[in-house]
């Protein structure tokens, strides 16, 4: 297609933009870290979500140099931070499926410097309900570097139980379709509740997604959710907007 097309030139074209949204601690409110979400400003079309375009990637093949740009991008602007936060990064299901991401990955911390603890990799449950055994592989390779990998979208898959079960997360991500409901719908309210204390029971810390209101702090809060992310908090911004935050140290 004709944004296939373009997508493939929207690199050298210096179409992309990452922009950063604030994770905070709930007790203190202090920002912990940055979800990178990537932005394509197509020069007719105007801002084209990730949504469109991300899978259109996967299906020609681009996604491999677009999650490296990604990556390397946001692994470069986060290494010049005084503040040494954590980065998020989404990795789509045809990244994690290629053996050669961990080698990648390395170099990519090789060559901006950002140690690897301050890189997480935001993983789905479509990304590791393929190839299980291969996701596995890959996954303990970038923890052996030391990255930290989060489960995305938690709730929303076919087999998250069986998940958590198998893959070893450094985070689990509620998604916000369930944060959302806080406050008005009992069901999401216990589905929130029950992730919050089997992530505990797990140690595998758990950051609530979507917090838009201080009834959801309170909620969240009260549940011992640690960490939060949400349009509370600050929307994806472009690092311009976050460079004082980032740039003076503590
Ligand atoms: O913030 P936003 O509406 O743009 O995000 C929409 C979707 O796109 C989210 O599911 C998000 O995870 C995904 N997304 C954003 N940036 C990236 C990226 O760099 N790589 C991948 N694979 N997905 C991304
Ligand atoms: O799929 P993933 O969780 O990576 O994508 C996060 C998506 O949620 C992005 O599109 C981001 O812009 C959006 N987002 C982040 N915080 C909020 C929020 O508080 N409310 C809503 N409605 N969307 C949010
Ligand atoms: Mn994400
Ligand atoms: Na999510």
């Amino acid at each position: 297609s004709l944004l296939s097309i373009d997508l493939h030139h929207s690199i050298d074209r210096g179409e992309l933009e990452l922009f950063y949204q604030p994770q905070n601690d709930t007790l203190s409110r202090d920002i912990i870290g940055y979800e990178v979400l990537l932005r394509w400003r197509h020069p007719t079309r105007g801002m084209v979500s990730p949504v469109e375009f991300i899978p259109l990637a996967e299906r020609t093949g681009f996604i491999q140099r677009l999650g490296d740009w990604v990556l390397e991008t946001a692994c470069r602007e986060a290494s010049s931070w005084a503040q040494p936060v954590r980065i998020a990064v989404n990795v789509a299901p045809a990244q994690l499926a290629d053996v050669a991401l961990p080698h990648r990955v390395r170099d990519i911390l090789l060559q901006t410097g950002l140690p690897a603890e301050r890189l997480e990799l935001e993983i789905t449950e479509s990304g590791i309900i393929g190839d299980q055994q291969h996701a596995l592989h890959i996954i303990r390779q970038l923890k052996a570097m030391g990255v930290k990998i989060a489960m995305d979208d938690y709730g929303t898959g076919y087999s998250s139980l069986s998940t958590l079960q198998n893959f070893p997360f450094d985070k689990i991500k509620i998604d916000r379709s369930f944060v959302d409901g806080i406050g008005r719908s009992r069901p999401a309210e216990a589905i929130v509740r029950s992730t919050i204390i089997l992530a505990r029971s797990l140690d595998i810390p758990v950051l609530a997604e979507g917090v838009e209101t201080e009834e959801h702090m309170t909620f969240l809060r009260g549940e011992g959710c640690l960490q939060v992310q949400g349009y509370l908090f600050g929307k994806p911004q472009p690092l311009s907007d976050i460079k004082t935050a980032v740039m003076t140290a503590v």
